[in-house]
């Protein structure tokens, strides 16, 4: 492999996690950072690369995050990392707006051709997922001359005014943020484990309500897009029913809806496609695209139909950093490692490999209610046994013992009560294994 992993690819835990200088240094964090700031865990990074991150104490521990969904092509991958040096010592900055720069263009022109749909596409580059979202918003809005924007109970869609609109969960997201963006009309998931007619019935039961409350609530004529995640990640890896997203296309196509993938946490080959959208072969009109897009460089997209894309004016769309050159040159290396390392197969191969292993764990283990995802986004959700109640205790417990043992695993879920594993694509099988088995170790623990 060319764009190897430059550290050893090996769990090694050489201090109590977190060590004595993680521990120093988060001290030292929580006099100068504001506390508004999460911490998944009180560890600190000294280097990272392929699938393991090195802390400050010398701990190698096996990263079932990847930052989020971000690092897929793995921590500093060497073509991502030959192309920014190139990059910076060539020029760090323009703005796209103000003098354009090949590597922008290059980025939107891999974006037309990767992205669901043999239409003519155009794209604009932005900074973060949110703002991504924000852009397709404000396009969708410009082009139908309508406002209401439609979203999904579990959603998650970023952090500015608008998003945090759009995004469902109350705490940590929004409390207190008020007022948020009017026009916000937030709709029923089909949300299978959960659905109230059992999981059978939730693709068609959901999609009527779902129109039922637009038509009555709204009015479809006013609905500008509808934007849904093809799984929902922070919601918990949330997989709506086959049929449910081709459904709502379908509405949307009929009424003149923009349907928008926020496919920020799906895309880049995370989910065994290149996106999700691909799995029902369902084609939005626009979709959003960042984390994965760039390996851990900041850089955002929307992409979608010419004329959608175009019916903004001049000028109505842009940013001071919006597609910057150091960005680019990160995505162009990421999409390249993508490509020629094949690695839409390879999360269908650690797919396998991490749904097998967690069937095998929901048959011994009473407390897992729900395996679910696809390709290297797949999650346990935990609950009270026998009940449906949500067992937010065993995630915390198994995360931290996971972490003390040298991996580091994410949780996510409206109910604060599932597990999420995002491996970079190029962690070795053994090390994802090893991962998994002291996943299985920490549940049983539970
Ligand atoms: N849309 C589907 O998953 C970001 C959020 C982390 P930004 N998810 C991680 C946190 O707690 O802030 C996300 C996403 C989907 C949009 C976003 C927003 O992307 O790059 O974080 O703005």
């Amino acid at each position: 492999m060319e764009s190897g992993p430059k550290l050893a690819q090996v769990r090694k835990v050489v201090t109590q996690i977190p060590g004595p200088k993680s521990e120093a240094l988060v001290k030292r964090r929580g006099e100068a950072v504001s506390a508004g700031l999460g911490m998944a865990v009180p560890v600190v990074v000294e280097r990272a690369g392929g699938g393991v991150i090195i802390d400050v104490d010398g701990n190698s521990i096996i990263d079932m995050g990847a930052g989020i969904a971000v690092v897929s092509v793995g921590n500093s991958a060497t073509r991502v990392v030959k192309r920014v040096i190139e990059q910076v010592e060539a020029f760090t900055h323009t703005c796209f707006m103000v003098a354009p720069y090949e590597g922008y263009i290059e980025v939107s022109e891999a974006l037309n051709r990767l992205t669901p749909g043999s239409h003519k596409k155009k794209s604009a580059l932005f900074t973060s997922g949110a703002e991504a979202l924000e852009n397709a918003v404000k396009i969708a809005r410009k082009f139908t001359n309508r406002q209401a924007v439609v979203v999904f109970e579990h959603g998650y869609h970023g952090r500015t005014n608008l998003t945090m609109g759009m995004t469902a969960k109350n705490i940590p997201y929004k409390d207190g943020f008020g007022p948020f963006a009017p026009e916000i009309y937030r709709m029923p998931m089909a949300y299978p484990f959960r659905w109230p007619g059992g999981a059978d019935a939730c693709a068609k039961d959901a999609l009527d309500t779902v129109i039922h409350k637009i038509e009555k609530e709204i009015g479809a004529k006013n609905v500008a897009c509808i934007v849904i995640e093809p799984i929902q990640g922070e919601g918990g890896f949330i997989v709506p029913p086959k049929g449910f997203l081709p459904g709502l296309v379908k509405f949307s196509k009929d009424n003149g809806i923009v349907f928008i993938a926020d496919e920020v946490q799906t895309g880049f080959a995370r989910t065994g496609d290149m996106f999700g959208c691909d799995d029902e072969g369902i084609v939005p009109d626009l979709i959003t695209t960042a984390k994965g897009i760039a390996g851990g460089l900041p850089l955002a997209g929307v992409t979608g139909r010419a004329e959608i894309m175009d019916s903004v004016h001049a000028g109505g769309l842009g940013g001071t950093y919006g597609g910057s050159p150091i960005a680019c040159a990160a995505a162009l290396g990421a999409i390249e490692t993508i490509e020629e390392e094949n690695l839409v197969d390879r999360a269908r191969e650690q797919g396998k490999i991490i749904s097998s292993a967690l069937q095998e764990m929901k048959k011994k283990y009473p407390i897992i209610g729900d395996v679910r995802g696809r390709g290297a986004m797949q999650a346990l959700e935990f609950v009270k046994p026998g009940t449906m109640e949500p067992n937010t205790e065993a995630q915390s417990s198994i995360i931290k013992y996971c972490l003390q043992k040298g991996v580091l695993l994410l949780s996510a879920g409206t109910y604060g009560n599932v597990i999420r594993l995002l491996p970079p694509l190029v962690m070795p099988d053994d090390l994802l294994k090893e991962a998994l088995s002291i996943l299985d170790e920490a549940i049983a623990k539970a």
